[in-house]
């Protein structure tokens, strides 16, 4: 395990892949150097000019006919990440030459531009600039100095400087994919941020690891309704529904081009909706809107989604979370919410007759909640997910597993998982992680025991479980962070209990 580990760490540190000389270059920041060649600069959108190494260790750019003549880098940035950045220039032509950091974005195949610092560099002086650039959602960045007065002018610069967390370059290493380990079981996924669906080497290693994803938050109601354009369509007619796309889009397209499924989560949830889905022309200083309203508006909301995503993502989403977390832990039963106050009882039953009559052939609609094991709680479910099965328009029951070392216990774990088993429905753990109090070793092995112990049950129903997936890959960017629950730590390195689920 050891020999892997090793491995998987040698991948992992080839941090901004290959620099090359002796720029000064960490997962922190960059600094040109020069000594030993251009450094990965190149000379971009150019023309007929060129880029050298000066004796003095600058780049020096000469023949240039038009501003844009620059010479670029690729850097790592990483969406949502502040940089500072700072350059040195140098023209011998002009008696002043107004000087641009800028950065060539690309997403979805599309370049686009923005300047980020400015400086007037009279004749013969070095002159610095300086300024700052908060990473938008591209997967690619080049950064790149030109003129914006002087297109014909040749120049030099020197201490180009980058400072920020840039993305690692993690690699799917040498190491065991869990999608391989439990091919003949179940599919294997992750949950998915959009933050982390705009980073291509994040998530070529997830899809090495996984073949099913969740967008943690993107295909949630506050994420898929556009209230404005709702707001708008209602003053003709207040059932209709405008949705929106933008922030799923980047792992839809991830997704559909790299064979991932896609599991939706979620169409109702008591959770992240806009309140002015509840309230009419979607003002929330209106009146609550009726049953009929409410029903009717949800028929259209899941009508569009299913007719966009059939059109543009055919195939792509396999199953969906129809209803999220219905049961009140205190109660055993409903919970309290804008729905069950506006529709009543029938509620989670009304909406997945909705979504059946709209989903497409084979898409599957599970119900999903938390403290399944907890016997109160698994109670209520149990009964919701019998009156559901009644009307026939459920296809599973998705089991969270929110856990933590401590509680609850394997067995109570097992009991729930056999209880819905027995029921005949799919099943799927939805958003599995397991807390631990502290990064110790003792701490991170019982955290893989119990990985290991949950695992050897569900596989036991792999006839029934269709998949299983952890909620987030990295221990960093879980929504417990501070508890470790994840598979890999922050540095993308495997803890034991990634080890656990390779060998249970
Ligand atoms: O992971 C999600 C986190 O980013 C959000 O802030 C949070 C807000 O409601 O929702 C998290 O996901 C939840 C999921 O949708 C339903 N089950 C519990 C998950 C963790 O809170």
């Amino acid at each position: 395990m050891r020999k892997r580990l090793t491995a998987w760490l040698l991948a992992v540190l080839l941090i901004m892949g290959g620099a090359i000389g002796c720029a000064q270059e960490d997962n922190m920041g960059y600094r040109s150097d020069f000594s030993a060649g251009t450094d990965e600069w190149y000379a971009r959108s150019m023309g007929d000019a060129s880029i050298s190494v000066t004796e003095e260790k600058t780049l020096l750019t000469v023949g240039r006919t038009d501003n844009w003549h620059s010479p670029g880098r690729d850097f790592p940035l990483q969406p949502g990440v502040t940089y500072e950045l700072s350059v040195e220039v140098r023209q011998e032509q002009a008696d002043e030459a107004r000087f641009m950091i800028s950065v060539a974005h690309t997403a979805g195949g599309t370049e686009s531009y923005e300047n980020l610092a400015f400086g007037n560099a009279k004749k013969g002086e070095w002159t610095a600039l300086s300024g700052t650039y908060q990473a938008g959602p591209y997967d690619r960045f080049v950064l790149y100095v030109e003129t914006s007065n002087a297109p014909e002018i040749d120049f030099e610069f020197r201490n180009f400087e980058v400072k920020g967390q840039m993305q690692k370059q993690v690699e799917a290493a040498d190491i065991p994919a869990l999608k391989d380990v439990y091919k003949d079981y179940f599919d294997f996924g992750t949950a998915v941020t959009f933050m982390e669906s705009t980073n291509k080497s994040l998530m070529d290693f997830y899809a090495s690891q996984f073949n099913i994803m969740t967008p943690g938050n993107e295909m949630k109601p506050d994420s898929l309704l556009d209230v404005t354009g709702s707001m708008i369509k209602s003053i003709k007619d207040d059932t209709a529904v405008a949705v929106k796309f933008n922030s799923v889009i980047p792992l839809l397209d991830y997704a559909q081009k790299n064979g991932v499924k896609v599991h939706g989560h979620t169409l109702v949830w008591h959770n992240q909706t806009p309140d002015a889905f509840f309230h009419e022309h979607y003002n929330t200083a209106n009146p609550l809107v009726t049953r009929e309203v409410l029903l009717a508006r949800f028929d259209n909301y899941v009508r569009e989604i299913m007719t966009y995503l059939e059109k543009k993502y055919p195939g792509v989403v396999v199953s969906w979370d129809v209803v999220n977390e219905a049961i009140d832990d205190q109660t055993g039963w409903l919970r309290e919410s804008k729905w069950y106050t506006i529709v009543g009882e029938d509620y989670v039953a009304r909406a997945f007759e909705i979504a059946r009559k709209h989903a497409p052939e084979g898409v599957l609609l599970f119900y999903n909640d938390y403290n399944t094991a907890i016997l109160g709680k698994q109670n209520g479910i149990y009964k919701l997910v019998e009156q559901l099965m009644a009307e026939g328009n459920i296809d599973g029951y998705g089991f969270q597993m929110h856990h933590d070392i401590k509680f609850p216990s394997v067995q109570q774990i097992e009991a729930s998982v056999k209880r819905f088993a027995d029921t005949g429905l799919l099943l799927r753990v939805s958003e599995l992680d397991i807390t631990v109090p502290d990064d110790s070793e003792v701490s991170f092995a019982r955290q893989a025991k119990m990985y290991g112990d949950i695992m050897k049950i569900l596989a036991q129903y792999k006839d029934q479980m269709l998949a299983v997936q952890v909620w987030g890959v990295s221990d960093n960017l879980s929504w417990r962070a501070s508890q470790y629950p994840l598979l890999f730590d922050g540095e993308s390195n495997p803890k034991p209990a990634f080890w656990a689920l390779v060998e249970p």
